[in-house]
């Protein structure tokens, strides 16, 4: 991993002032895509650009599949179908992807804006906007509204203002900076319903909340109680909803007293996903690079290729016993 990726990117204003140029002077079609299993930022910050761009009186196709439990943040707005190609002349904007193949519902070909802060970010694209100091890719969006000149609306501010909440964890994550509140703030006086807002993204179906129980009986402790892992019982995964019920579910474990790192895993088809939580000097990062994925350094993921719930414990374990051994606490 390259230290230096993960520094506060320089030239960000410059590269956010030529992303909205690019934008405001665009007359075609424009596309704007996120990653497979949108989160809140995902969803977020690519509805907020699209419904900031429709303003500007552009032909925007906002591709993108929320989960259930953000399908409220889009309204009455209508999401387009995916496409295999995409048009000649048209514009692709890629928000919140720490790489080309986790894009979805667009193959990334033609003239691509990249609008992300991962630190892995290859920064591909003609056009890419990737600052890893931020947040959130919401807290860009907010950035590049600002600098498209479009007024601001409770309908354009709830989505942005939601990428933020919840890649920070309700504000509580160390990516938690004063520059973030103060965005943050910024958004809310546009009038957005806050409240209502943040209460809103912790609702769940019922079934959620026996899919728990199920999961939290899978709770086991290693190393000395410094990882906590949880599964996703196996033959739950095609049950509805199951599994994207429970994708916040490491960040319930994560909580284990004297824990530092926290894995959520759950089979798909034949591959086994792992969502990595970490503190301390641990870097879920390092862990989740190892396994073949990415994110961030408190918190990453990857997918085992082929590989069903016991030899993904079986490669994980060595993995996490390795970092909190460089870290110092093995
Ligand atoms: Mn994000």
């Amino acid at each position: 991993m390259n230290a230096a990726i993960n520094q506060a990117e320089p030239l960000y204003r410059e590269k956010l002032h030529a992303a909205a140029e690019a934008l405001e002077n665009f007359s075609g079609p424009i596309y704007v895509v996120t990653h497979v299993d949108p989160d809140g930022d995902a969803v977020g910050s690519s509805l907020g650009l699209a419904l900031a761009l429709e303003a500007m009186g552009k032909e925007v196709f906002w591709i993108c599949q929320p989960p259930r439990y953000l399908q409220f943040l889009a309204g009455d707005y209508r999401n387009s179908p995916p496409i295999s190609q995409v048009p000649e002349g048209a514009l692709l904007v890629v928000l919140d992807a720490a790489e080309p193949s986790r894009v979805e519902g667009a193959p990334v070909e033609g003239y691509v804006i990249n609008i992300d802060h991962h630190g892995t970010n290859p920064r591909f694209g003609d056009i890419s906007v990737v600052d890893p100091s931020k947040a959130a890719t919401a807290q860009i969006v907010k950035d590049l509204v600002d600098a498209l000149g479009v007024a601001w609306t409770p309908a354009i501010a709830t989505p942005v203002l939601a990428g933020m909440i919840t890649d920070t964890g309700n504000f509580a994550f160390a990516n938690t900076t004063p520059e973030l509140l103060r965005t943050a703030a910024d958004l809310i006086a546009q009038g957005v319903a806050y409240a209502e807002l943040t209460d809103r993204l912790k609702w769940r179906p019922p079934g959620y909340f026996q899919l728990m129980g199920k999961v939290l009986s899978t709770v086991e402790f290693h190393f000395g109680g410094l990882l906590v892992t949880a599964h996703l019982p196996p033959g739950l995964q095609g049950e509805n909803g199951a599994e994207e019920d429970s994708d916040d579910f490491v960040g319930t474990i994560r909580y284990a007293e004297g824990s530092l790192v926290a894995v959520f895993l759950r089979e798909r088809g034949p591959d086994t996903k792992l969502s990595i939580r970490s503190r301390g000097r641990v870097s879920a990062q390092n862990i989740a690079v190892k396994l073949g994925g990415g994110g961030h350094v408190p918190a990453a993921g990857a997918t085992l290729r082929g590989m069903g719930l016991s030899d993904a414990y079986g490669r994980l374990l060595p993995v996490v016993e390795e970092e909190l051994k460089r870290a110092g606490y093995l």
